[in-house]
């Protein structure tokens, strides 16, 4: 097999233990970052170190961060950019450094995914994160005070309509505008140091309350992987998050950036759009939800995917508790049949 199974973990802040992961059937790689340093300074090079070394005593290989966190003067391209993307830049070469070979990162505006509610229980007592537009609908992130559940809650309200308010200002074009700044500085320095720079979907990919969001659909990644030509300027492709829009074909979104060598890092879950476009976490198999994990497998498996995979957000199963969407036991059963595909697609495509 090509691939690479990975796995993410929190750390210090992670209630699952490295042992237990490292039992998950294929298991491969570690995906973590240095959580305790804020966006926009330097992680030391001793902390890189330590997970390494830890990844290491379990059989386990440190190679994957997600993320390294795009400062928001950077996305608002104001302030001391120059000085974030020198920082950035130097991020990834201590990542570089200790082994790491991919970096993922998102492009969204002030908060990263949204969701409404992160437990929502179904029929079968599994809980799930969930996004409910009948929940979103009517809030004025102007006026109201939001606090969505996930969100960060180191912003004031008062810092958050600011946000609001700039992005407002600088529109799409305006984030266009500052994520080819940022790629024209880093994507060099990444291939440099030989590290794939993986881009993380807008979560969902769609504007909420108005947020310019651009990383969303087939024609706006074309337009991004055009801004930098180089084996390094990557997706993460997300299937869960691209596949909350119905416009989006993920199996077809697959196959093209597949064929391209142009992802390096794989979010496979599934997730089911109800019939007003909110949408809920589900289980991994195919019949759970709306995505073909068979046919996104295979379009990996017929372009010769040798990248990094992990299960994404898995639900709250058998009295399991700790950070939504990241259980030990719904991720692993996802893992095993992810594997499960990937197994079954080289055997049917003569790749075993
Ligand atoms: C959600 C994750 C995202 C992802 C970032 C990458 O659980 O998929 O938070 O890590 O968007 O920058």
């Amino acid at each position: 097999m090509k691939i690479k199974l990975a796995f993410r973990w929190w750390l210090q802040n992670d209630p699952i233990r490295l042992k237990y992961i490292s039992q998950i059937p294929g298991m491969h790689s570690i995906v973590t970052a240095v959580y305790d340093v804020p966006p926009g300074e330097v992680w030391p090079e001793e902390s890189l170190a330590e997970i390494k070394n830890r990844c290491e005593r379990r059989g386990l290989v440190f190679d994957v961060v997600e993320s390294i966190p795009v400062h928001e003067n950077i996305k608002l391209g104001r302030g001391n950019v120059d000085e974030l993307l020198d920082v950035y830049c130097e991020n990834i070469r201590r990542c570089a450094r200790a082994g790491v070979k991919c970096v993922t990162y998102n492009f969204m505006p002030i908060f990263d995914w949204t969701r409404t509610q992160l437990d929502k229980m179904a029929e079968d007592g599994s809980t799930s994160l969930v996004m409910y537009w009948d929940q979103l609908n009517g809030l004025d992130p102007l006026k109201d005070d939001i606090n969505l559940p996930g969100w960060d809650a180191s912003y004031t309200q008062e810092e958050v309509r600011e946000l609001f308010q700039a992005y407002a200002e600088i529109g799409e074009e305006g984030v266009w505008k500052n994520l080819e700044r940022f790629l024209k500085k880093v994507i060099p320095v990444a291939e440099e140091c030989g590290i794939k720079m993986a881009i993380h979907p807008d979560d969902p990919p769609y504007p909420i309350f108005g947020l310019p969001r651009i990383i969303t659909c087939e024609e706006n990644i074309d337009r991004m992987l055009a801004i930098v030509d180089s084996p390094s300027h990557c997706l993460c492709l997300c299937t869960g998050s691209y596949g909350c829009a119905k416009t989006n074909d993920v199996v077809a979104m697959t196959e093209k950036y597949a064929a391209k060598k142009r992802i390096a890092f794989m979010h496979i879950r599934n997730v089911k759009i109800l019939s007003d476009g909110s949408f809920e976490e589900c289980a991994h198999l195919s019949s759970c939800g709306n995505l073909d994990m068979y046919g996104i497998v295979r379009a990996l498996v017929k372009h010769d995917y040798d990248g990094y995979v992990r299960p994404d957000h898995g639900r709250m199963i058998w009295g399991e508790t700790g950070k939504p969407g990241y259980g030990l036991y719904d991720r692993a059963l996802g893992a095993a049949y992810i594997m499960g595909l990937f197994e079954a697609a080289e055997k049917e495509l003569g790749k075993a």
